[in-house]
C-alpha cells in the first residue's frame, strides 16, 4: 500500500550530556532513508531539519536535570509537526536524541484524541525510558519520555498532556536496563514489558503478535520508537548507551516486517543514532534497512503469516 511519508528532522542533543545526535538526521539521509521509501512506491517528503528556541522555563526542580529549557522547546515545536502532519501520512522523527519523543509523543497523543482513536507506544529500546525529571540520577531527558506520555508527574514545564497513554497501551521490546524507579513504576502493572530474557524464552515474535492484536482490537494508533540501542552493540556500535545482548539483524527485521504486516503503524522515531560513533555508517545503513521492511520491503510478496486479528489460534 502507497503511502505519504514525510522526513522530519530533529538533530537535537539535548536528551544527554554526550554529543554526536546531532549529526543524526543527515546520516540517515546519506545513508539513503529517502531512496529506500521512494523504492518501494512510496510517496516521500523529506521537510528538512527543523529548529527550536529554548523555552523560557523555571529551574527544574532536580538539580541534576540536564538541557530542561532547550528540551521543553524542541518538545513544543515537534509535537506541533506531529500534529500537523500526522492527518497527511506516516511522519518519521529522525532524531536526535530520544528526547525527539517527548515531542512526537505529545503530538501523536493530540492527533488520537482529535480521531477519538486511543494511542498505543511499542518501545523498541534497552531502556524503559520511564524516568521522570524528578526521578532521574542521570538528569538526561532521553531517559523519560515514555513516562511524560503517560501522564506521570514532573513534567509541569512542558506542554500538557491531554488524554495520556495508559500504561497498558504500552509495549516494550528489548528491555534489559531499567533503573530501580522505572522498575518500581512499571512491574505489576499492564504495560507489556518484553524484557531480552522473555525474548529468549519465548521469541520475539509472539508478545508483539499478541499486542499487535490489541492494539487492533481497540482500533488504536501504533506509534513505535526505534532506539538504535535496541540492537545488538555488535552490529550497531553508533549510539551512546550501548548494553551487551540486545535484538538480532533477523529478530529486527521480523520486528518490522510484523508490523508492515499489521497496517497500524501511524508514525515512528528513528533515534539515538550517533555518527561519530560509528563505522563507516553501519548503522545508520541498518536503521535505514529496518524501515525499509517496516515500509513493505519483502524477500517474497505475501508476508508468511498473514496478521489479522484473531490469527494468534
Ligand atoms: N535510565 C538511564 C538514565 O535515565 O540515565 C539510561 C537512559 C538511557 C536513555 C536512552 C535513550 O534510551
Ligand atoms: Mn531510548
Ligand atoms: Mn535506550
Ligand atoms: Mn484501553
Amino acid at each position: 500500500m502507497t503511502r505519504d511519508i514525510f522526513l522530519i528532522g530533529a538533530p537535537l542533543d539535548c536528551g544527554k550530556r554526550a554529543r554526536g545526535c546531532l549529526m543524526g538526521p543527515d546520516a540517515l539521509r546519506v545513508a539513503g532513508l529517502m531512496r529506500a521509501a521512494a523504492s518501494l512506491g512510496h510517496r516521500v517528503t523529506d521537510m528538512g531539519n527543523l529548529s527550536a528556541a529554548a523555552a523560557d522555563v523555571p529551574s527544574p526542580a532536580n538539580p541534576m536535570v540536564h538541557g530542561l529549557a532547550e528540551t521543553v522547546g524542541w518538545t513544543r515545536v515537534l509535537a506541533e509537526t506531529a500534529r500537523d502532519v500526522a492527518p497527511r501520512g506516516l511522519p518519521i522523527f529522525l532524531g536526535g536524541d530520544h528526547a525527539v519523543s517527548l515531542g512526537s509523543l505529545a503530538g501523536m497523543a493530540a492527533h488520537a484524541r482529535a480521531l477519538d482513536r486511543p494511542l498505543f507506544v511499542l518501545w523498541l529500546d534497552a531502556h524503559a525510558d520511564f524516568h521522570t525529571p524528578l526521578t532521574t540520577e542521570s538528569g538526561n531527558l532521553h531517559g523519560t519520555p515514555v513516562a511524560y506520555a503517560a501522564g506521570l508527574p514532573g513534567f509541569e514545564a512542558f506542554p500538557p498532556i491531554e488524554r495520556p497513554v495508559p500504561l497498558g497501551h504500552l509495549c516494550f521490546v528489548g528491555l534489559r536496563s531499567v533503573d530501580p524507579p522505572e522498575r518500581a513504576a512499571l512491574e505489576e502493572t499492564e504495560a507489556t514489558l518484553v524484557d531480552m530474557r522473555r525474548i529468549d524464552e519465548e521469541g520475539i515474535a509472539a508478545p508483539l503478535r499478541a499486542f499487535l492484536e490489541r492494539v487492533a482490537a481497540a482500533d488504536g494508533l501504533l506509534h513505535v520508537s526505534l532506539d538504535v540501542d535496541f540492537l545488538d552493540p555488535a552490529i550497531a556500535p553508533a549510539v551512546g548507551t550501548t548494553v551487551p545482548g540486545g535484538a538480532t539483524f533477523r529478530e529486527a527485521h521480523l520486528v518490522l516486517e510484523l508490523l508492515h504486516d499489521s497496517g497500524l503503524v501511524a508514525s515512528l522515531d528513528l533515534v539515538e543514532l550517533n555518527p561519530f560513533l560509528d563505522d563507516r555508517g553501519r548503522t545508520a545503513s541498518l536503521m535505514v534497512d529496518l524501515t525499509a521492511s517496516l515500509l513493505g520491503r519483502r524477500i517474497f510478496d505475501r508476508p508468511t503469516r498473514p496478521f489479522a486479528a484473531g490469527s494468534l489460534a
